[in-house]
Parts: C-alpha cells; sequence; structure tokens
C-alpha cells in the first residue's frame, strides 16, 4: 500500500515551477565545485520527528494526521517502516537516522524490546538492500522513559547505567546489521539539576567509561561506526555536559577519546548555547573534529529547541561555507533533525518541509561554492593577517622571536597603523551572493 498516493517521486523543475511538490533549487544531479550536490549533501531524514511526532504540545492534544496506526504498536511499526521509506525514496534522501524507541515498541521488559528491535530492523534492512538507501547514524533513547529521570552513564543509580550500557550494545548490533555509517550519543540527561546533590567528576568519569565500553565492543564486533557526540546546553536537563562545541571537545580530549569521536552539530542546540550555527561548525573544525550536522533552526523569539525546518538562507550559507572548507561532512550528512508545526498537521507536508529544507540548504550550497570560488571570504580574511607573513609577523608564527626580542621591536616600532575591517561593507556584498 502507497502512505502518500497522491505524491510522485519529488524532481527538480526550477526555481520557476509553481509546482509546491518539486525542487525549485535541489538539483541532486548537479555538478558544484566538482561534486553533485547529492554527493555534497548526503540529506538524511530522522525517523523520530517524520514517524512518531503527533503534534502534541504541552497545551494541546496530537494534530497530526497519519494513515499508519496498526491495531496494534507493533502493527504500527511495522506500517511505519514501509511509509517512511515511501519518503525517502520520493524525496530521493539517501540516508536515515533512528532513535531504538522510534522503530519498535519498548514492551513490558528489556528482552521483549530487543526482539520487537530484531523483527523491525529485519523489515528496515529488506527495504535498504531494496532501495539502496543507508543508514547515516542510530542512537539510544536513553532519556525518555521514567528510570533515565537521574541520566544514563551519569545517572546515580548504577542498574540505569547497565541497562543504558545494554540497549547502546543493542545498538551497535543493529548498526553492524545495517551497515550504520556512525554512531550517536546525544545525552539527553546526561547533566545536572542541581549541583546540591552532585558529583560532577564523578558523573563524567562515569560517562568516559561508558564510552570506552563502547568503543571496545564495536572493536570487539569489527564493526566501528564514526562515533559523534552531540552537544546541546540545556533541555531536558538545567545544564548539560556536553553543553556546546569547546565543552564537547574538552571532554572528548580530557578522556583521550579523539581517536574514536568526533562532533554531530545541530543548529538550534548552537543558537540555544548562544553560539551562531557556523561558530559551532568552525570550532569543530578547528579540532579535526566536524562529523556530520542536525539541520533545523530556532526561533530568535523563542528560547527553547523548536527544531524547526531549516529555511533561512544566511545561516545554510554560512555553514556550506564551513562544510566546504572542511572538504565535506562525509561519512557525516545533513539529517533534518526537524519538525513540521503543529499547524502542517496534514500528512503531505511532511514532504513540503523535507523539500523547503533541501532547497534552502542547496541555496545555500550554491551561494557557499560561489563564495569559495571568488576567494571573497577568503581574500578578506588572508588580508587581514597580512602582517603575519613577513617581517616580525612571520618571524612569531616561525616561533623566532620571544618577549625580550618583541620589546626590542616594540620600542622601536610604536607608531603603529590600524586598519579600519569595513564590517559593513563586508556584510552587504555578502547579501549579493544570497539573491
Ligand atoms: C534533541 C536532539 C536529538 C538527537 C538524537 O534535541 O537533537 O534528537 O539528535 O538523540
Ligand atoms: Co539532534
Amino acid at each position: 500500500m502507497a502512505y502518500f498516493p497522491n505524491i510522485e517521486k519529488i524532481k527538480y523543475e526550477g526555481p520557476k515551477t509553481d509546482n509546491p511538490f518539486a525542487f525549485r533549487h535541489y538539483n541532486p544531479d548537479e555538478v558544484i565545485l566538482g561534486k553533485t550536490m547529492k554527493e555534497h549533501l548526503r540529506f538524511s531524514v530522522a525517523y523520530w520527528h517524520t514517524m512518531t511526532q503527533d503534534g502534541s504540545d504541552p497545551f494541546g492534544l496530537p494534530t497530526n494526521q497519519r494513515n499508519w496506526f496498526g491495531a496494534t504498536p507493533m502493527e504500527t511499526a511495522r506500517n511505519r517502516v514501509d511509509a517512511f521509506f515511501e519518503i525517502l525514496e520520493k524525496l530521493g534522501a539517501e540516508y536515515f537516522c533512528f532513535h531504538d524507541i522510534d522503530v519498535a515498541p519498548a514492551g513490558d521488559s528489556l528482552e521483549e524490546f530487543f526482539a520487537n528491535l530484531d523483527e523491525i530492523t529485519d523489515l528496515i534492512k529488506a527495504k535498504m538492500d531494496e532501495t539502496g538507501i543507508k543508514l547515516l547514524w542510530n542512537t539510544a533513547n536513553m532519556f525518555s522513559h521514567p528510570r533515565f529521570v537521574n541520566g544514563a552513564a551519569s545517572s546515580n543509580n548504577a542498574e540505569v547505567y547497565a541497562y543504558a550500557a545494554a540497549q547502546v550494545k543493542k545498538g551497535l548490533d543493529i548498526s553492524k546489521k545495517l551497515g550504520g555509517k556512525n554512531y550517536v550519543f546525544w545525552g539527553g540527561r546526561e547533566g545536572y539539576e542541581s549541583l546540591l546533590n552532585t558529583d560532577m567528576g564523578f558523573e563524567q568519569d562515569n560517562i568516559a567509561r561508558f564510552f570506552k565500553m563502547a568503543i571496545a565492543y564495536a572493536e570487539k564486533i569489527g564493526h566501528k561506526p564514526q562515533f559523534l557526540l552531540e552537544p546541546k546546553p540545556k533541555e531536558p536537563m538545567k545544564h548539560q555536559y556536553d553543553f556546546d562545541a569547546a565543552t564537547a571537545m574538552a571532554f572528548i580530549l580530557k578522556y583521550g577519546l579523539e581517536g574514536d569521536f568526533k562532533l554531530n552539530l545541530e543548529a538550534n542546540h548552537a543558537t540555544l548555547a548562544g553560539h551562531t550555527f557556523e561558530h559551532e561548525l568552525n570550532v569543530a573544525r578547528c579540532y579535526d573534529a566536524l562529523g556530520s550536522i542536525d539541520a533545523n533552526q530556532g526561533d530568535v523569539l523563542l528560547g527553547w529547541d523548536t527544531d524547526e525546518f531549516p529555511t533561512n538562507i544566511y545561516d545554510t550559507t554560512l555553514a556550506m561555507y564551513e562544510i566546504l572548507e572542511n572538504g565535506g561532512i562525509a561519512p557525516g550528512g545533513i539529517n533534518f533533525d526537524a519538525k513540521v508545526r503543529r499547524t502542517s498537521f496534514e500528512q503531505d507536508d511532511l514532504f513540503l518541509a523535507h523539500i523547503a529544507g533541501m532547497d534552502t540548504f542547496a541555496r545555500g550550497l550554491k551561494a557557499a561554492a560561489k563564495i569559495k570560488e571568488d576567494r571573497f571570504l577568503a581574500d578578506i580574511r588572508e588580508k587581514r593577517y597580512a602582517s603575519y607573513t613577513e617581517g616580525i609577523g612571520k618571524k612569531i608564527v616561525d616561533n623566532q622571536e620571544d618577549f625580550e626580542s618583541l620589546t626590542a621591536y616594540a620600542l622601536d616600532h610604536d607608531d603603529i597603523k590600524i586598519v579600519s575591517n569595513h564590517l559593513e561593507l563586508v556584510k552587504s556584498e555578502l547579501n549579493d551572493y544570497l539573491v
């Protein structure tokens, strides 16, 4: 059965089309800077927002109209696999991501949960084999169930820690079965509510032990996906340990995990941390740790994780510039960790929303490629640091100077000429690339 009988495969029809179910900017086979748009963008659809989100909010009941509900939770889970792959195929998205509980019901025991996961991931595997669609990453939901009220690997309760380990072990077995490219840890409740009752150092040591066990298990089963840590500053916890890219890197480096871990950076998490998305991507690049991205956007007027589909070309341009400067995002991708608004409740809105996000990233890619080709930002930066390319500046970067030699130099050269950044001009010229 087709769950979207009125929707055909989404095609590129160009900016002039009046067909809302067509790409206006994302042209998968168009070559930009030597790679197709599809190769650059590596789009992924998130199982949770797309298949399980119901449109409810703290004040209201579900609004979403969906046609895949069955008589039992397992029947619904089976239907969802078919509906999800119909969406992926019709969108032409090559990748997908999921949490364990997105795909299979938890049942009444851990054993039943694992059996449900085995059955559903067999169905997913059959669909992957049939369509060639690949698993960008999977992860374990260790934040929804009440047992995780105090965290998972950071829990004060060792039995919760063991339960979480069992979930991640299963997640890695599934990653092996489905050929997952990456494996994500987002510490949904790895943080604290009050320092009055928290031993932060102990909790972080325990999280690091947990990650090392995950690495050891992946090595043992001969399937090592790229591990990714996803920072977020707050929500649900008041303070989360992986606050932002820089904090997550400090953790990774402190515990010697840099050989196995990179970052999965999410746009709305960046803004919650008081950063731009490009700031987070740039921090990751400074550590050679840009792994993958969760594409979405927040709302400047709201202080929480609204997970909106990305429609801001300014942001996607600067994000794509970072990705181009990184030499691409593979083996990561651009995963739409985004949900339709509660008022966009028709099932076909799932397509309209993904098309909007894919087109917005395609426009960002095109603008960023032009910025790179023209060396627009590269030249501005090169010129700004020109004083380090010769004379005293060159000697500083060649490590040939010390405080005494620099003092001698400064005594002779204290009539310093400084130049304006002309930043308003830069921003105005940048606008020309966006439209
Ligand atoms: C939550 C969030 C998660 C992670 C995966 O804000 O971003 O969906 O991406 O657990
Ligand atoms: Co995310």
